[in-house]
């Protein structure tokens, strides 16, 4: 056998919704570990990331998504399209079931059809859970499942198809249920982003020194998004298929703590205020991830300090203000 002149085929990744907070911290981590990267974004979005080849597509409409999963043939899918906000999914419930449910299942008939081989990564979430007591934290892949929003609901329908489709092709479909993550670039509508933008806006003289707040008294899992991407490459390189996996730090935090945190990296003096648009119709008081699974099946661990992200984060909104006036 010639020995010179092989050369193992680069693999293929698509990252599907990739023009969100996640997809261009995935679409660096896959270019970084040797991958060809393609992204599709959707038709009134700009992708800013690194990316091998781009497609326009909307999950809702499966005619495009077998045309795309056609034309691309990947070894590897990341689905991170979403309606992803559960405050918005209260108000448009409609819509959040036909991104997450309806595109979901487009995309697995899709690979049944046109990629039978290629490795899914389905991306759910920790709120697919619901509420659990002090005592059943850590929360291990086995709890059951109790969703309190439409946005779990649709996660959590996600997640049983997703084994539905393993189970019955024996498709390579692996889910996660990722805990919040964080860092530069999230939109606002999410805590962290908001409060550390605010406090750049007060900073900057742009807003009044008062920080609007919601329920503070919440506990989340908080991890950096760039440990979370690196989960999410790991666990398509060595995932067992038909398994779900939490992806998040192990700790659960306040999001009072984390307001605390925000405030003390700043020298302006910002009274904080409750603003009742913030509160939602139902919020689980506490998510703390076990993370053994991943770490067992894969050597994942998160590694970033909460405490670097959050400073990432407010230096981001500092600079984004400066930016834009
Ligand atoms: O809603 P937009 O305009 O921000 O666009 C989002 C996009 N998206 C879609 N893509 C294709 N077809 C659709 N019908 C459709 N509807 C929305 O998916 C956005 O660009 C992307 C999701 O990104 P983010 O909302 O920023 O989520 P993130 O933080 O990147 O999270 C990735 C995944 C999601 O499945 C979350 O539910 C999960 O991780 O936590
Ligand atoms: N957004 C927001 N704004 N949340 C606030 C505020 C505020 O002013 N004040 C308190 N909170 C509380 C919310 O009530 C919730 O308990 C917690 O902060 C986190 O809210 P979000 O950052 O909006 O995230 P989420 O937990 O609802 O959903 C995120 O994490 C999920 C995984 O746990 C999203 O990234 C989802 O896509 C993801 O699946």
């Amino acid at each position: 056998m010639p020995m010179t002149g092989t050369r193992t085929k680069k693999k293929t990744a698509l990252i599907i919704g990739a023009a969100g907070f996640v997809g261009n911290y995935l679409a660096q981590e896959l270019k970084s570990a040797g991958r060809s990267v393609l992204v599709t974004r959707l038709q009134n979005e700009r992708y800013d990331g690194f990316c091998d080849g781009e497609y326009c597509l909307d999950v809702t409409d499966a005619e495009s998504v077998r045309s795309v999963i056609g034309q691309a043939r990947p070894d590897e899918i990341y689905h991170l399209a979403a309606q992803s906000s559960v405050a918005v999914s209260w108000k448009k419930p409609g819509l959040t079931v036909d991104v997450n449910i309806r595109g979901a299942v487009n995309l697995l008939e899709a690979v049944r059809e046109c990629a039978a081989d290629a490795v899914v990564l389905l991306i759910g979430s920790a709120e697919e859970y619901g509420a659990v007591t002090p005592e059943e934290c850590p929360i291990k892949e086995e709890h059951p499942t109790h969703p309190k929003n439409i946005y779990a609901m649709t996660k959590a329908a996600q997640n049983m198809t997703g084994k539905l489709y393993c189970d019955a092709y024996g498709m390579k479909v692996r889910m996660v249920r990722a805990f919040n993550h964080f860092g530069p670039g999230q939109a606002p509508q999410f805590v962290i982003s908001d409060f550390c933008r605010q406090v750049a806006e007060i900073e900057s003289g742009a807003r009044q020194p008062i920080m609007k707040v919601g329920n503070l008294d919440a506990k989340r899992d908080f991890t950096d998004v760039r440990d979370i991407v690196r989960a999410y490459r790991m666990l398509a390189e060595s995932g067992v298929d038909g398994a779900t996996y939490n992806v998040g730090s192990g700790k659960a935090v306040s999001i009072r703590d984390m307001l605390d945190t925000i405030l003390s990296l700043s020298t302006a003096q910002i009274s904080v205020e409750k603003d009742p648009l913030r509160l939602r119709p139902s919020d689980v008081p506490l998510h703390c991830a076990d993370i053994g699974r991943i770490s067992r099946d894969v050597g994942w661990h998160p590694e970033i300090p909460r405490e670097e992200t959050v400073l990432a984060t407010l230096d981001y909104w500092r600079s984004e203000i400066k930016k834009n006036g």
